[in-house]
């Protein structure tokens, strides 16, 4: 174990140049690794090995040959199985905030989300089931069994590397299939924790295999791959696009997550105080690198001025620096991340929007990926900071009059995935949260506030499918009709 280690916590949990496969801690195939760095300062963290398709074949090699027992494996253990993992995460959860602090560069957000998200998960392992056919004929009983696909395949991206590690192995496994997961090369230390944790909970060797790469190498190897029944992407359109092309000529089907434009919608008699402070956290959490940042203010005329006052009041308050200091936010995950966020400063500017607060570097901040929270005015609907996925702390206000022009521009992108309206009109709100298409709508809330478990994806080119919800674990399912008739 060699790793540079900031923290205690990465020593004890993750390896020096190991990815899983078959319950083994190896190197790739090719001996090479990656630099895994972090974000505030540019130093290496860890390294990871760097594997590629011949790496993603010895995973779906010891994913398949450990399928069989796996499914046959009763529902009831798989769920406990997944509580102790449950539980060792909870047990462990400082050093796991601190781990992804470290390697997506955010302060501090507490008790990680994954122990409740297992538990959650777990809970439906058992619920799983078929239903019963009416037939032609008195003596054919006719049922349909819920299975799961085999050996499953899972990209996801480096904002939330733990939360997206827990939703999709979790639900894969526990509704019986093994899975091949490759991790961000950006932050693949928290994954690689958790499948520690895994094993050490008792979860047997070969359900879970992650294979630590680069996209185009160890990425683009799961959904070709001849092995894999099942694919879940998250991620951008761009590279979505071009894991569904691979799963079409593999004929795979899957699951896709790629991101959003979320609108806020304020009306006139919205309560701004609660507003404000949730529209401003909502492009700041994560340094506005979440696929659910409300990037786009849609507000009514008559309470445009106050509320473009109100939000740079509040963004120029923001506090910038590490994630181990009392801060709000930490910098972006990388250097191409950080000049495609200040390109898309400089296009707001170029195309005549008007730049209130931020738009820059913050002072003494020359190392590191770090960016100013930053308020767009008098943005058009057409511009590309109020369609494209920016991906950092860059808000836009869009001035609108009345309802009809409020939803036409909320809707007017496309994506998909969530919105919020802040009124106090009941009626309004209802057909607001009827008339926007989105995977989520919040109303007087913070995004996806005060639910658990509510399922979460995208309407338009946000993607399909969606995880979380009640049948998270069913989706991981096939179905099969069977009729079965008695002999005499
Ligand atoms: O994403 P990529 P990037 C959006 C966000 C961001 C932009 C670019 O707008 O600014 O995407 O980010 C793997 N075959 N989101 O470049 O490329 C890659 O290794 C197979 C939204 O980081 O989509 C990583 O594991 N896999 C978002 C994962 O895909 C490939 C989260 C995501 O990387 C591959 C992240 C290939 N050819 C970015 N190329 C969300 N929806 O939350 C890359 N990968």
């Amino acid at each position: 174990m060699t790793i540079v280690a900031p923290s205690p916590g990465i020593g004890a949990l993750v390896a020096d140049n190991a990815q899983l496969i078959g319950g083994e801690w190896v190197p790739a195939a090719g001996g090479e690794t990656i630099d895994v760095l972090n974000p505030a300062t540019g130093e290496t963290l860890a390294r990871v090995p760097r594997g590629r398709a011949a790496d993603v074949d010895a995973a779906v090699g010891a994913a398949t040959g450990t399928f069989p027992a796996w499914r046959d494996t009763s529902p009831g253990v798989r769920a406990r199985l997944l509580l102790r993992w449950a539980q060792l995460i909870a047990e462990h959860e400082t050093e796991l905030d601190q781990l992804e602090s470290q390697e997506v560069g955010r302060p501090s957000w507490g008790p990680p989300p994954m122990a409740n998200q297992l538990t959650f998960i777990a809970g439906q392992a058992d619920k799983v089931q078929g239903t019963s056919l009416p037939g032609h004929s008195p003596d054919v009983l006719g049922l349909t069994l819920r299975e799961p696909y085999g050996v499953v395949g899972s990209i996801i991206p480096w904002n939330a590397p733990g939360p997206m590690f827990t939703v999709d192995a979790g639900a894969a496994i526990a509704a019986g299939n093994t899975i091949v997961i490759k991790p961000a090369e950006d932050a693949p230390l928290t994954p690689l924790a958790l499948a520690r944790l895994a094993l050490e909970a008792g979860i047997p060797p070969g359900v879970l295999n992650v294979v630590t790469g680069y996209g185009p190498e160890a990425g683009a190897a799961i959904p070709a791959h001849p092995g894999i029944r099942r694919m879940s992407f998250t991620g951008s359109p761009q590279t979505g696009s071009a894991v569904m092309a691979a799963c079409a000529k593999n004929l795979v089907p899957l699951h896709l997550e790629l991101g959003g434009k979320s609108p806020q919608v304020i009306f006139a008699d919205a309560d701004l105080d609660a507003a404000i402070p949730a529209i401003a956290r909502g492009i700041t959490l994560n340094t506005g690198q979440i696929c659910a940042a409300g990037s786009r203010v849609v507000v009514d005329r008559s309470v445009h001025g106050e509320v473009v006052q109100r939000l740079a009041e509040r963004l120029a308050q923001v506090r910038v620096g590490h994630w181990h200091e009392k801060v709000d936010m930490g910098p972006l995950i990388n250097a191409k991340q950080h000049e495609r966020v200040l390109g898309y400063v400089r296009s707001g500017q170029d195309e005549g929007a008007r730049l209130v607060t931020g738009g820059g570097v913050p002072d003494g901040f020359d190392k590191g990926y770090f960016v100013e929270a930053t308020l767009f005015d008098e943005v058009a609907p057409s511009m590309r900071i109020a369609q494209e996925e920016i991906f950092g702390p860059v808000l836009s206000v869009i001035p609108v009059a009345g309802e009809d022009e409020a939803l036409e521009v909320a809707n007017g992108t496309d994506y998909g995935l969530v919105a919020s309206v802040w009124t106090r009109d009941v009626g309004r709100a209802v057909r607001m949260a009827k008339g926007l298409q989105a995977g989520q709508v919040a109303v007087n809330a913070a995004l996806g506030a005060g639910m658990i478990g509510a399922p979460f994806g995208g309407y338009k080119r946000s993607g399909f499918g969606r995880t979380m919800g009640a049948d998270m674990v069913r989706n991981y399912t096939q179905v099969k009709a069977v009729s079965l008739r008695g002999t005499k």
